[in-house]
């Protein structure tokens, strides 16, 4: 196996014998051969010119591929190996209507057996593309195209969909099988990728508070009460409000856990009584807080951690894109209902969670929030008050280097304000930083995907100060990476024009020297440093 797409990734270079996050070399296989699969259905819609808007179950299978594939989202083979006989029987067919010549092996490739399919992934998996730029262009645009699955997924689920953003999907697909592409036609896809991250995530935004309301500024308990308790995991807002809705009058409260958190925010969801609080932090400490939670634990989505004993496998249950082995998934009927019932009677024979902490944390600052204190903040800026905003979004992971950020947070001037979302967030949301006139120093936005709501409040500050230029603003982006969520963020943001990117702790081992090299020449993206050197430099900045 080799997999190299997220930051934990062994030695900074790629994970060979297992992963890291605990995915076995069959698994890694088998996902490899998931990707190979959509690949050569891109081909065929490519090459077959298709009208993208007729093929609605490929488009949203194609969304679930690839959601499937993304670090800490499914671990069970069993449910790639379907995924994948899915996928080539929707190709099969795809192809025989299409009748196009000159396809892809990918397109064409015929496997029966699980022996059969890991045979073939071992010669289509990433190490298949010799040059290694070529190949670090490549997979940036595939982990680009996970990420905005993952967000075009979610606003699916709401019933929103943008079908030029499968179109994309399809030639992105489809490029990566083209050797006669060079590296700059490749460059030039890679920002494509951004532009439609973009999309995708003003998709889900538009999704979101269509549905649930905008974000307000919330007040969210961290401790616990004494009845019986599920714990919801992971992005999707439409599971969580099945669950609610099911888990009504039963004496069943629902806690929210790490990226679930936001959900607090969105108006909707405050009618519900028995929507506890959040608890826990974030999705690496899981290890632990899932032992003292006592109840059962729903993943929507990534981050699951392998669980050490079987006693806390047991409660887990899955749905949507993820999976583990030994615990229970979670299917929705054909009109997208969900039955949890089962994890509802668990919870009630199941004692109460433990109290790890108490108290309350604010978060609720999504755009149409903060522009709604835009006077404000605005008068803050221009009397010096606030003398400049941190972006610090992204992910929260294992590695001892993200203390950097925790005493980054702690080190910051006090006229400064944090603006964060995702679950980079847990590193120092509960610090007490204070405020500043009322406004909070440390303003989140929401989930990893509300990383948009941080670009549209820029680009309406750039507005309000008449700058040409948004990186003209007093604001510094030092932001915390793991996963492919926060690969296509980074487009996104890139391709919004916003230069000089901080990226910790580590940069991506996908990216070679010379990838790295235009990284770095065009939009000025860095590593971190130390604390002190990296506040001098985003300060004199
Ligand atoms: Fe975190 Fe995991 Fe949201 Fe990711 S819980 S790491 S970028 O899945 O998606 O921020
Ligand atoms: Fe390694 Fe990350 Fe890939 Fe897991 S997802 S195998 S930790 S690079």
């Amino acid at each position: 196996m080799f997999c190299y797409q997220c930051q934990e990734t062994a030695k900074g270079t790629g994970c060979e014998i297992r992963g890291v996050c605990g995915k076995t070399e069959d698994v890694a296989k088998l996902q490899d051969l998931l990707i190979y699969t959509l690949k050569g259905i891109a081909d065929i819609v490519q090459k077959g010119k298709l009208e993208v808007s007729e093929l609605a179950d490929i488009n949203h299978e194609l969304l679930r591929s690839l959601f499937m594939t993304i670090t800490n989202a499914n671990f069970d083979g069993d449910a790639i190996e379907a995924q994948i006989r899915k996928m080539l029987s929707l190709r099969d067919n795809l192809r025989a209507k299409a009748s196009v010549q000159d396809l892809h092996d990918a397109a064409v490739f015929k496997v029966d057996t699980r022996e059969e399919m890991l045979e073939k992934a071992a010669g289509v998996g990433v190490l298949a593309t010799k040059n290694e730029d070529i190949r670090s262009l490549r997979e940036m645009m595939i982990y680009g195209l996970k990420g905005m699955a993952a967000y075009s997924e979610h606003a699916l689920n709401i019933g929103k969909e943008n079908v030029d953003i499968y179109k994309f999907m399809y030639k992105a697909l489809a490029s990566t099988l083209d050797d006669s592409l060079s590296a700059d036609d490749l460059v030039a896809l890679v920002l494509e990728t951004g532009k439609h991250g973009v999309m995708a995530m003003a998709l889900l935004d538009e999704a979101n508070t269509s549905k649930y309301g905008s974000p307000e500024i919330s007040k969210v308990n961290i401790g616990v009460r004494k009845n019986p308790a599920i714990l919801i995991s992971g992005h999707d807002l439409t599971d969580l409000e099945q669950l609610l809705e099911q888990t009504k009058g039963t004496g069943v409260d629902v806690y929210t856990h790490s990226e679930m958190l936001p959900a607090h925010y969105y108006p909707f969801f405050k009618k519900y009584d028995h929507l506890a609080g959040n608890y826990g932090n974030a999705w690496w400490k899981q290890i632990d807080e899932f032992e003292s939670f006592k109840g059962p634990i729903l993943f929507t989505t990534n981050c699951i951690v392998p669980p050490r004993k079987d006693e806390i496998r047991d409660r887990i249950f899955t749905t949507g894109s993820a999976g583990y082995p030994g615990s229970k998934h979670i299917v929705a009927d054909e009109n997208g209902k969900k039955d949890f019932s089962e994890i509802i009677e668990m919870a009630k024979k199941l004692p109460p969670p433990e109290e790890i902490e108490s108290g309350a944390i604010i978060g609720g600052f999504a755009h149409n929030q903060v522009l709604a204190l835009a006077d404000k903040v605005v008068d803050a800026v221009k009397s010096g008050a606030i003398k400049k905003f941190f972006v610090m979004a992204g992910c929260d992971g294992r590695m001892k280097s993200r203390e950097y950020y925790t005493e980054f947070a702690k080190a910051l001037p006090e006229d400064t304000v944090i603006l964060t979302a995702g679950c980079a967030k847990y590193r120092y949301n509960k610090l007490g930083l204070g405020d500043i006139g009322g406004i909070p120093r440390v303003l989140d936005a929401g989930q990893c995907n509300d990383s948009y709501s941080l670009a549209v409040i820029a680009m309406k500050l750039q507005e309000v100060f008449g700058l040409d230029d948004i990186n003209k603003l007093p604001i510094a982006f030092n932001i915390a990476w793991y996963e492919q969520k926060a690969v296509i963020v980074l487009l996104a943001l890139l391709y919004l024009g916003i230069k000089n990117i901080h990226l910790g702790p580590t940069l991506p081992g996908f990216l070679s020297p010379n990838v790295g090299k235009v990284l770095v020449e065009k939009f000025g993206i860095a590593g971190i440093g130390t604390v002190e050197d990296d506040i001098k430099l985003f300060m004199e900045q």
